[in-house]
């Protein structure tokens, strides 16, 4: 390694910028160790290393631009772009992470390319969010150059998106010289060896006890109780348009199911029997209440929504669903301060053909979820294969669940845009629970269909270990 970064190295680790033991990240992991660049700033030494190092990476880039990620890698960017006499451009964090069109500043023309400055490389998720906006606004990106590379095979998923990634040092050099240094065991460097091997990423195996020990939404933590104690992740979409057939189908199946989704509004006869008889069916066989209302309007109108009218949901549903189309403020109008019982899934892709939900809107409603937790139990999510289906997953807080609808086990559509995949495909992409209409309730069975369903699911989320024994 050259000197430099042989310098900057011992330079962070003397900083307390890398420091190795036992650390709880965000995500729920516990890593060998931990790196926090924000504190490079107060060291102005530091920092014209790392600028130096910079100027060596992207020697032989183009670019007419560059911008750096708020907030750590702003002030690196800032200096680079003094150095290199290149224009700096920034995009504004919003506190609210999620709001989709962040503002750009600085002057910049369409078609401009822009190199892109972080501090770490983890995920590489919220680069790709960045280059999205930036794209968005009309200028280029390609190249992403970073202080340190912490990552699992960043570059092949940067590669992935047509980027490419560039940085100063890796967690493997960071170990080999500290270790040669004597600042570091060699079981110490062992742990960060075995760690850094492992994709933990990939958390579409992540069991529903590993969710439930994370979470503190207690409706999420009854509905994962009640799919452990009932051996069954099969909610079923009992769209019938009269009581008399609604209930003859959910007493068949009943047993088999750990929550009964409604869209109540479908319900000709609807009446306060029908609420009545619902909720002593539910706690007599043991299932949950989730009503598919899919809120979308401003945060007053569906308090009222939710609250009043002739269905009065919010005395009945455990769960709801929510569009978050509408912002935060949804969330809010139905939960807060409303002291109900109830929690939400929000619509983070959808399994209609054509629909318009973007990979930007999937992602700021993931967000909008995780910074809700006390009012959002997970995401109703959609992909037509396995492997789209796990990256959604991953993409998603530890705590949340993903239900997928449009599973079916005998046809792979109908003639109204709905697709299906099996259930196979759907708990191997990451699934906790499907969601199942017209494959149970038009059968002329729907008890033993409802097995089937049951027993396929609940196989294969032994099979993918996703339940603890
Ligand atoms: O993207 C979605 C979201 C939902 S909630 N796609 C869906 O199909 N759903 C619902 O799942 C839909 O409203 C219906 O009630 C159920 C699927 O029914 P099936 O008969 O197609 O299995």
């Amino acid at each position: 390694m050259n000197s430099l970064k042989r310098k900057l190295t011992l330079a962070l680790h003397e900083i307390g910028a890398i420091k190795f033991g036992s650390f709880k990240l965000k995500s729920g992991l516990t890593s060998p160790f931990y790196i926090d660049l924000r504190l490079i700033v107060s060291y102005p030494k530091i920092t014209d290393l790392i600028v130096r190092l910079l100027q060596d990476t992207v020697e032989d880039l183009n670019f007419e631009l560059i911008t750096g990620i708020p907030y750590t890698a702003l002030p690196v960017a800032s200096v680079l772009s003094t150095k290199l006499n290149t224009p700096l451009i920034y995009q504004r964090k919003e506190p609210k992470a999620y709001g989709t069109r962040q503002r750009i500043e600085g002057v910049y023309k369409k078609g401009d390319t822009c190199l892109v400055v972080d501090d770490v490389m983890t995920t590489g998720e919220s680069k790709i969010e960045i280059a999205e906006a930036l794209m968005n606004a009309g200028i280029i990106v390609k190249d992403f150059v970073i202080i340190v590379d912490r990552s699992f095979e960043g570059s092949a998923f940067l590669g992935r998106h047509n980027f490419k990634l560039h940085a100063i040092l890796s967690i493997k050099e960071i170990i080999e010289t500290l270790f040669e240094e004597s600042f570091l065991t060699a079981q110490q460097k062992n742990a960060v060896e075995i760690f850094m091997q492992t994709d933990h990423r990939d958390v579409s195996g992540r069991s529903l006890d590993s969710i439930s020990d994370v979470c503190s939404n207690d409706l999420t933590n009854k509905l994962i109780h009640k799919m452990i104690e009932k051996k069954s992740n099969l909610i079923v979409s009992l769209d019938a348009d009269n009581q008399h057939d609604f209930f003859d189908i959910l007493e068949k199946v009943a047993d088999e199911i750990v929550m009964v989704k409604t869209h109540v509004d479908i319900i000709k006869d609807f009446d306060a029997a029908f609420v009545k008889r619902l909720k002593e069916l539910a706690s007599r066989k043991n299932f949950l209440i989730f009503e598919d209302r899919k809120f979308a309007d401003i945060g007053s109108t569906v308090r009222k929504q939710f609250l009043s009218g002739i269905y009065k949901i919010a005395d009945w549903a455990d769960f709801v669903t929510v569009h978050s189309v509408a912002g935060e403020g949804i969330l809010k109008g139905l939960f807060d301060g409303t002291d109900v019982n109830c929690s939400a899934f929000l619509l983070a892709a959808m399994s209609a053909k054509g629909n318009l939900i973007s990979d930007t809107y999937t992602r700021t409603t993931i967000a909008m979820g995780a910074e809700n937790s006390k009012f959002v139990s997970g995401y109703i999510g959609f992909a037509k294969n396995e492997e789209d289906l796990r990256k959604l997953k991953t993409k998603l807080p530890q705590d949340m669940l993903l239900l997928m609808p449009g599973v079916n086990l005998d046809v792979k559509g109908d003639n109204l845009g709905q697709q299906y995949v099996s259930v196979k495909q759907a708990i191997a992409g990451g699934a906790d629970a499907i969601i199942v209409g017209r494959g149970i309730i038009a059968s002329d069975d729907p008890q033993k269909e409802a097995a089937r369903y049951r027993k396929e699911a609940w196989d294969a989320m032994e099979k993918y270990g996703r339940i603890v024994e």
